[in-house]
């Protein structure tokens, strides 16, 4: 222990921001559940918590690791540490007592391990009223098919990562569509390297670029769909 020793409740809350932002860098999952719990005992809103000291801190390490500044084994501690204030965070944005909106399967498709952003958005929907079921990373068309078939969302959500793995959705919806039930689910891609045109080559309803545009989105279509078969 140096004397230089940061006092994280001793930083003003934008110190506080930074030093999470630099703390998430260096992987010290600790100090992030410190600050994490900090900020809300500040009065904080779980999503101000999420969005601005832990997405923002993870932009600036997904930057680095582009760059070849930061490599696989840091940014994977990086990612924990994240994971850490999620999971503080997670059970604060799922109370907010919001009737049931409908249900979402989500999963990153198949050869790609990247979950931080599917988790959010899991999390994020659970919070405005969803219930989500989640098939975790890696997923291969099957499982796909058998959770829709065995849960009957509304929602089908896809999460890729990698520009490699990005097309295994078509593979996914182009089976849906084989099966006669592309039209029973409403389904929603999102992850980094995607797109609008490319949510609209592969067949999807949507591309979301972040958790808040998916839930929104999907309230949205819930709504058309709702207001469309009440009208046939
Ligand atoms: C963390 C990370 C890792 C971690 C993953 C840990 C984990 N548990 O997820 C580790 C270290 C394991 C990793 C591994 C690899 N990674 Co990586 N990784 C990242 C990084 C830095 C951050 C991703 C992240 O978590 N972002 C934060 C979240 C919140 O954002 P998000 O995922 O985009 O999600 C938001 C939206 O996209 C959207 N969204 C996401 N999913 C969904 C789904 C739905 C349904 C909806 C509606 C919306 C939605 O909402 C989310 C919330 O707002 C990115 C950089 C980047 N720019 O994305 C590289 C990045 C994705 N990785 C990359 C690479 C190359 C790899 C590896 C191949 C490296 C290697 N040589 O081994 C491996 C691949 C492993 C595999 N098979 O999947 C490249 C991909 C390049 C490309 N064009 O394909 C990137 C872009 C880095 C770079 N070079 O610039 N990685």
């Amino acid at each position: 222990m140096s004397d230089e020793e940061i006092i994280l409740s001793e930083l003003s809350d934008d110190e506080l921001v930074q030093q999470m932002h630099d703390d998430l860098y260096d992987g010290l999952k600790e100090e992030i559940e410190e600050g994490t719990n900090i900020l809300l005992e500040r009065g904080w809103t779980p999503y101000d918590v999420l969005t601005q000291a832990l997405v923002e801190g993870m932009r600036i390490v997904g930057e680095d690791f582009r760059d070849g500044i930061l490599f696989v084994p840091e940014v994977l501690m990086s990612a924990n540490a994240m994971k850490a204030g999620m999971f503080i965070l997670r059970p604060l944005l799922a109370e907010t007592g919001a009737p049931k909106l409908g249900k979402m399967v989500i999963g990153t498709v198949k050869g790609d391990i990247h979950d931080i952003g599917k988790n959010l958005v899991g999390m994020m929907m659970e919070g405005a009223g969803f219930d989500v079921i989640d098939l975790g990373i890696n997923n291969p068309v099957e499982k796909y098919i058998e959770a829709i078939e065995r849960e009957q969302p509304d929602i089908l959500g896809m999460s890729a990562l990698l520009t490699t793995t990005m097309p295994y959705m078509k593979v996914v919806i182009d089976t849906m569509k084989e099966k006669g039930i592309r039209d029973d689910f409403i389904v929603l891609v999102g992850g980094a390297p995607l797109n609008e045109e490319f949510g609209k080559a592969v067949g999807a309803d949507a591309y979301c670029r972040d958790a808040a545009v998916a839930v929104e989105t999907a309230k949205e279509l819930i709504k058309r769909r709702h207001n469309s078969l009440a009208g046939a």
